[in-house]
């Protein structure tokens, strides 16, 4: 048996546990560190989850994440490829009635798809602090840990609707910068590269958390992958 069979193998041997987070990571990630979020022709696809579904419990629940991921993360992807042909055929029939919706809804369901895909690596089952470079990061630009905590905890909880807390780095002030985001695409700034994405979208909580969304947010805090928004940091700083 070559070694890739038997990873294959060994993988459905421990599927009841937990999948081999390393591998999967590996597999969502391109050369250069982004997120795969298309294949060789340009369309969107999904990566897997990086974990079981039921991996975040209790503080987020197996039937939350699954259907997070599967219809909402999921129904945006089929929705991207949609809006993507939509404006392909518009551009082959010179016809551009229409080309104006179909690129809006493309900026909703790509945006959705990519701090989506940002945010099921953000997340396990552990808590972590930030270390490192990412923590002096922090302490340069926010004074503490506690007062980042702090300020992306107040900006998600109170999003207007559905939408985002979010903490990027911005390139062209060398900084990080925290943002709150109105539904997928709204109130960005430009430029930005998305580090750490909370969701506070009703499907992200509502059957677990009903109407306390500030109870969610406080209980993510128990399961960010900090690990992963250091190495986010780390390819945005290259990419800049
Ligand atoms: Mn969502």
């Amino acid at each position: 048996m070559n070694r890739k069979l038997f990873l294959k193998n060994a993988t459905i041997l421990t599927g009841a546990s937990i999948l081999p987070v390393s591998s999967v990571f590996a597999q969502n990630v391109q050369n250069n560190g982004l997120d795969k979020l298309t294949d060789d022709n340009g369309n969107f696809i999904q990566s897997a989850l990086p974990y079981n579904d039921n991996f975040l419990e209790p503080f987020m629940d197996q039937e939350t994440t699954h259907l997070h991921y599967t219809f909402h993360h999921g129904g945006a992807v089929k929705a991207a490829n949609k809006d993507l042909a939509m404006i392909r055929k518009s551009m082959d029939e010179n016809n551009l009635e229409t080309v104006d919706y179909w690129t809006k809804k493309l900026s909703y369901h790509f945006s959705s798809h990519v701090l989506h895909s940002i945010f099921w690596t953000n997340l396990t089952n552990k808590k972590t602090n930030p270390e490192g470079q990412l923590l002096k990061d922090i302490e340069k630009d926010f004074g503490s840990y506690d007062k980042l905590k702090a300020y992306i905890a107040a900006t998600s909880k109170n999003v207007d609707g559905a939408g985002w807390g979010i903490l990027g780095y911005q390139p062209y002030s060398k900084k990080l910068t925290i943002m709150q985001c109105e539904n997928h695409e709204k109130l960005t700034q430009w430029g930005v590269v998305p580090l750490l994405v909370i969701d506070v979208w009703e499907h992200a909580y509502y059957l677990k958390y009903k109407n306390k969304r500030n109870d969610f947010v406080d209980a993510l805090f128990n399961i960010i992958n900090w690990d992963n928004v250091a190495e986010r940091l780390n390819t945005a700083k290259k990419l800049a």
